[in-house]
């Protein structure tokens, strides 16, 4: 069963109002910012079950060097995208001031594969191979902004939890 790490505040809300109930290994990050892709990879080196980050582009540029240890540790279960919307969504849309950064460029020349996509086909193609792959790949996946209604409240230790247990007692 795949495990979805996802980036505190939109992505989590998101992910979170899809399909919340049948899917225990969602890791939400709260209050998290900057660990998103680094806790993947810790899950991805602690199990053999198929792990997906959804990173913010904010939260990367606080943590790039985070691609470094992705690309030495390189697990094969690891698939990392990049939802990169140009700004702090979840704290009111305040410009990343990063339009020159090239994030897959930076995962490339840290020595892992990398594609940056922009519509929902190629995004399709992209993670399909991703996730067929035995090296760690980073989706850079140009999206609008969107403040979603939803804000689920979440208890962390409890979210924590579940994805614990549901790792260690169920690998269908
Ligand atoms: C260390 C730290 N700094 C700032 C914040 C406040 N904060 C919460 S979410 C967020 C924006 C995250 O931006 P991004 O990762 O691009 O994701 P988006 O909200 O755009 O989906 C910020 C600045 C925080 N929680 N932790």
């Amino acid at each position: 069963m795949l495990c979805e790490v996802l980036n505190l505040g939109v992505a989590s809300y998101v992910l979170a109002s899809v399909s919340d109930a049948e899917r225990p290994r969602n890791f939400y990050q709260w209050g998290s910012m900057g660990v998103t892709t680094a806790v993947g990879l810790g899950l991805a080196i602690s199990t053999d079950e198929p792990v997906t980050v959804l990173e913010g582009d904010g939260s990367l540029l606080m943590s790039l060097g985070t691609l470094t240890t992705v690309a030495r540790c390189d697990p094969d279960n690891l698939t990392v995208v990049v939802w990169a919307n140009d700004v702090y969504g979840t704290t009111g849309g305040q410009s990343l001031q990063a339009k020159h950064t090239d994030f897959a460029g930076i995962a490339e020349n840290s020595g892992l594969d990398a594609v940056t996509v922009r519509d929902s086909e190629a995004f399709t193609d992209a993670y399909r191979e991703a996730t067929e792959s035995s090296s760690v790949t980073v989706i850079v996946c140009h999206v609008d902004p969107i403040d979603p209604d939803a804000r689920p409240p979440f208890d962390f230790p409890y979210i924590a939890r579940r994805v614990r247990e549901s790792l260690s007692t169920d690998s269908s």
